[in-house]
């Protein structure tokens, strides 16, 4: 592939679509990937590529939440194990969590492939191609989960999600912890708590959150999970957009 210019200013931007293409040409990310990266760099690009308060709330609370499940579980698809295939890794050794690979473009081959690919950088024991079950009411290929996985699950990461199936989970009342760019999009408005924010910033924000919360109480941690709310973050996090867009725009002082 061309050199990237580290002086480029948009470096940062251009080597996270590096990982995404290398994880196309290795049959591990699907053309619709391809597109959902870039609906996801666009609301990105106006988030200003960086984290913002509410997304660290969120993910302090997942991460509390995460500790608090007795059975959490990491469910993985083409984008996400391309670009934070270690930080999964790491998250599941925190957690001990077992990750699943589960995918809406469902093929063998690809569970197969992305199960190896991260099993080559340290993953072990990963579900999802094997004693699957049906979620109730799902008709995409989502619906095929690992029994002893997401089927058993307490509590279900989620990250780069399409919609449905975040509801079916909510619906099986299970926990759901989203980390979705689009506050908008069915799966943010789904889940339990969801985390607005670049995949590549939370995953290992998410990581950091669960080591320093690792030591504290239950009681700690049940406080902080309790005192977040999913919708008024959500709304947070569209108000800070719209007041982003705004000033750019020049048009703060008529808001
Ligand atoms: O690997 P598969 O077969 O499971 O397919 C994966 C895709 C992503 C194709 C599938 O899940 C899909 O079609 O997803 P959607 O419906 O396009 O939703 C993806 C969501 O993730 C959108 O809301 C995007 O804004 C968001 N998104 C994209 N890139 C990122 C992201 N969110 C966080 N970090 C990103 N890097």
């Amino acid at each position: 592939m061309e050199e990237i210019p580290q002086d480029h200013p948009r470096y940062v931007s251009l080597m996270i679509r590096r990982k995404i293409v290398e994880g196309f040409e290795a049959g591990i990310v699907v053309p619709q990937g391809l597109l959902a990266h870039g609906r996801g760099e666009a609301i990105d690009y106006i988030l200003g590529e960086t984290t913002h308060p509410p997304a660290l709330e969120a993910t302090r609370a997942a991460a509390a939440l995460l500790l608090l499940s007795k059975h959490p579980v990491i469910s993985v698809n083409g984008n996400t194990s391309s670009l934070v295939p270690h930080e999964i890794i790491r998250l599941s050794k925190l957690l001990k969590a077992r990750i699943e690979v589960n995918l809406f473009h469902r093929t063998p081959e690809r569970v197969k492939r992305i199960k190896e690919f991260l099993e080559k950088m340290g993953a072990e024991d990963i579900l999802g191609d094997s004693d699957l079950v049906e979620i109730p009411g799902l008709s995409s290929q989502r619906r095929f989960v690992a029994r002893e996985g997401i089927y058993s699950a307490d509590t279900v990461l989620v990250p780069l999600e399409d919609g449905d199936r975040a509801e079916k989970l909510v619906a099986m009342k299970k926990n759901v912890v989203a980390i979705d760019l689009n506050p908008l999009s069915r799966t943010s408005k789904a889940a339990t708590i969801s985390i607005v924010d670049n995949v590549v910033r939370a995953m290992p924000n998410l990581c950091r959150a669960v080591e320093e919360l690792k030591v504290k109480p239950t009681s700690e941690l049940e406080r902080i999970y309790h005192l977040f709310n999913n919708e008024e973050n959500l709304r947070r996090m569209i108000e800070l957009i719209f007041r982003r867009l705004s000033r750019l725009a020049g048009l703060e002082e008529q808001i």
